[in-house]
């Protein structure tokens, strides 16, 4: 069979374009889009297709995250949610502005009860579209590390979101969590950023690392809801998503401090994570040949080149990065790693 220099069709792809090349791209192509996600710029209004995140980038010039899968696309809004699908996969956004009065307050904090109306309305409107699969979720939660009452906003939040998925799967809900990554923005619109299918995917824990959901209480009250990867068999391999990484062994921080090291041990658990999820693969001679991108949270931008050169020791530097400004959910962790690799099974 000869080589086709069109994508399989099922293959879903980020990738990250300057404006220029992304409105060239977009004028000169009927390519079908399934997500457009910009970061620090304005936010986008109602009409716009695209998701603008409250992060801001750091590096040369602005890029564009563009999600294609090659198949027609069609959008949409029910209630809350924007959704974009191509009946494999959909992207589904969803964000409260925590600084608005239409909050229904349940006695809980305002990020408590944000947290579990997009939730409870993500999962209800997953189902009804027909994609009940999680894939991969991104969480932008505002002011991620300060104290509220006396519990930190990171902590409120994992709380309700376990009661979220709790009360949608009920006890054995941790089968169902999927790779993740949870960030915080200076700003005040928590934003949650779903990518489901109407086919299971498969979840991935990491033996260097407890399992977040297991997470003892010292962390708090209701520990964290994610997987470490997941991946989805495709055409001629399969897809996977590693979740945000962090420099954490076990379940404790290591290298406090020191954000080159921290950067070095995320990798090695990256290494770890692709390594299992292509051993117990279900193509066996799958190989996840490199990642096709990787995105960087660093919490100092004047860490940007340190970081940036401890990647270059254990990445090629034909991948494509997309550096963000964010604080990381742990006060003592300054950077988190998250990427998607492509197995190639030729
Ligand atoms: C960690 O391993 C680091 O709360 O959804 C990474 C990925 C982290 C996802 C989440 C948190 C989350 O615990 C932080």
């Amino acid at each position: 069979m000869g080589e086709s220099i069109v994508s399989s069709p099922t293959q879903l792809t980020a990738s990250y374009l300057s404006e220029a090349d992304w409105s060239r791209l977009r004028s000169c192509s009927d390519h079908a889009t399934l997500a457009e996600i910009s970061y620090g710029g304005e936010p986008a209004s109602r009409a716009d297709e695209r998701i603008s995140i409250e992060l801001p980038q750091l590096g040369r010039e602005p890029l564009v995250e563009v999600w294609s899968s090659g198949r027609p696309v069609s959008c949409g809004e029910l209630g809350s949610v924007r959704y974009r699908s191509d009946d494999e996969y959909l992207f589904a956004h969803i964000e409260v502005d925590l600084d608005s009065s239409d909050l229904q307050k349940t006695g809980e904090s305002d990020l408590e009860s944000a947290t579990d109306e997009i939730y409870a309305e993500v999962f209800q409107f997953l189902e009804t579209a027909g994609y009940p699969e999680l894939l991969r979720i991104w969480n932008y939660v505002p002011r991620i590390n300060e104290s509220l009452d006396g519990l930190e906003r990171y902590r409120r939040f994992c709380r309700a979101r376990s009661r979220a998925f709790e009360a949608r799967y009920g006890e054995r809900f941790v089968q169902k969590l999927c790779a993740s990554s949870a960030v915080g923005t200076r700003g005040e619109r928590l934003s949650v950023v779903v990518l489901a299918s109407r086919t299971p995917g498969r979840h991935w824990e990491n033996p260097r690392q407890v399992s977040a959901y297991r997470y003892p209480e010292q962390y708090g009250p209701r520990s964290p809801s994610f997987a470490r990867a997941t991946t989805m068999p495709i055409e001629n391999g399969s897809s996977l998503f590693v979740s945000g990484t962090a420099s954490i062994v076990g379940f404790e921080s290591r290298h406090p401090g020191d954000t080159v090291e921290q950067c070095r041990e995320t990798l090695r658990n990256i290494g770890v994570i692709v390594d299992c999820a292509l051993r117990d693969s279900a193509l066996d001679d799958a190989r996840f040949a490199s990642f096709s991108s990787l995105k960087i949270y660093v919490r100092n931008a004047a860490d940007l080149d340190a970081v940036s050169s401890a990647l270059d020791d254990r990445v090629p530097r034909e991948v494509p990065r997309l550096f963000l400004l964010a604080d990381i959910c742990r006060s003592e962790l300054d950077v988190e790693v998250e990427g998607i690799a492509l197995s190639d099974s030729r």
